[in-house]
């Protein structure tokens, strides 16, 4: 058959709402993962400014969350930092509250910069110190607000884009501002926190009962395993988030980890399907993505960068350096498709 033979077939099938797989096939079922996202940097100290000055432009109240979104350069106007997650700084300012309201997609708080504000998660308040890990289970109640005195950021990571995938990102607005407070600060941390568990509590739930890692707890783990030079070619000393009762990722949804990578450290070139958006806390160095055209980006304190999946990349470090990062890793795993490469 010649082309315009093909052609005036593909219209005629089209008319009953079908299409030739052969001439899709290979972009369909391709040689090797193909993310849309880009790897991208951006730099504390030129984003900071802007997220602070969203707090003249607009209230929390006003806002509900006010936050600006960590955009892929790749994927402009879609909210995503990564192809399957989604990432943005809040600001939250003294004496404000961000109103209750709950969604079908999961969160992550990670603590940026400056103390006394807090979440509160189906009425338990945590407060939030730099460093500190949260967790908003899907579903939960969740409010915002800030007793301190200076303005907080933290890194919101959630995944949003997975959720609309399957067309079932949705959201309820609590009635009142609020939801009222029905334990006190540090219940859930007692109940599940000791490596224990209340006597005949065998419900598993999606997520972990613990909704806050404190950062003064996974830096005293990671010093003493760097004490101990417990230390992998290609990740450093690299902790996950764990979900007590089971041993598995602290979210259903996302990857969380936190990492240490010691001064003069290289790691060996590292590629895996999952995508993952990376927050530094402490230490400067770069990343190297990609092999041909290689894109080297230089990290210090608070600045975040995102490395799609299959781009293999390489650590450096300049200083003992302190990373947080999540990534849909969890997610492939239970589908049964992550893979990766140690070179
Ligand atoms: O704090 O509940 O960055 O619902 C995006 C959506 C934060 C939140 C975001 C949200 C929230």
């Amino acid at each position: 058959m010649g082309n315009a033979e093909r052609t005036r077939f593909y219209e005629t099938i089209g008319k009953e709402q079908l299409a030739p797989l052969w001439e899709v096939l290979h972009k369909l079922v391709a040689r090797e993962p193909a993310p849309r996202a880009a790897p991208h940097l951006w730099a504390w100290d030129a984003v900071s400014p802007h997220v602070l000055a969203s707090g003249d432009l607009i209230s929390a109240e006003e806002a509900e969350r006010r936050v600006l979104i960590l955009e892929n350069p790749a994927m402009p106007g879609q909210a995503k930092a990564v192809d399957t997650l989604y990432a943005g700084l809040q600001l939250i300012l003294p004496g404000e509250v961000a109103r209750a309201h709950r969604h079908t997609a999961s969160a992550l708080r990670f603590l940026i910069q400056g103390s006394g504000a807090y979440t509160a998660v189906d009425g338990e308040k945590t407060y939030m110190e730099p460093g500190d890990f949260v967790i908003t289970p899907s579903w939960g109640w969740h409010d915002h607000g800030h007793e301190g005195s200076e303005p907080v950021i933290w890194l919101d990571g959630l995944d949003v884009p997975m959720i609309q995938f399957y067309g079932a990102s949705f959201a309820e607005t609590y009635a009142q501002q609020k939801f009222a407070t029905n334990k006190p600060s540090g219940y859930t941390r007692a109940r599940y926190g000791a490596n224990m568990k209340p006597f005949g509590d065998d419900i598993e739930g999606a997520t972990s009962p613990i909704f806050s890692y404190p950062y003064s707890a996974s830096r005293e783990a990671l010093a003493q395993m760097h004490a101990a030079q417990d230390l992998d070619a290609h990740h450093g000393i690299k902790l996950e988030y764990i979900n007590p009762l089971t041993g598995k990722s602290a979210m259903s949804t996302i990857s969380t980890f936190l990492q240490f990578l010691p001064k003069g450290f290289t790691s060996r070139p590292y590629r895996a399907t999952d995508h993952t958006v990376y927050s530094v806390v402490e230490g400067r160095g770069t990343v190297t993505v990609g092999e041909t055209d290689a894109t080297v980006m230089e990290w210090g304190p608070k600045d975040h960068f995102a490395i799609p999946g299959w781009a293999e990349h390489k650590f450096e470090a300049h200083e003992d350096a302190v990373i947080f990062s999540f990534s849909d890793q969890i997610v492939q795993h239970k589908l049964g498709i992550w893979r990766e490469i140690r070179s």
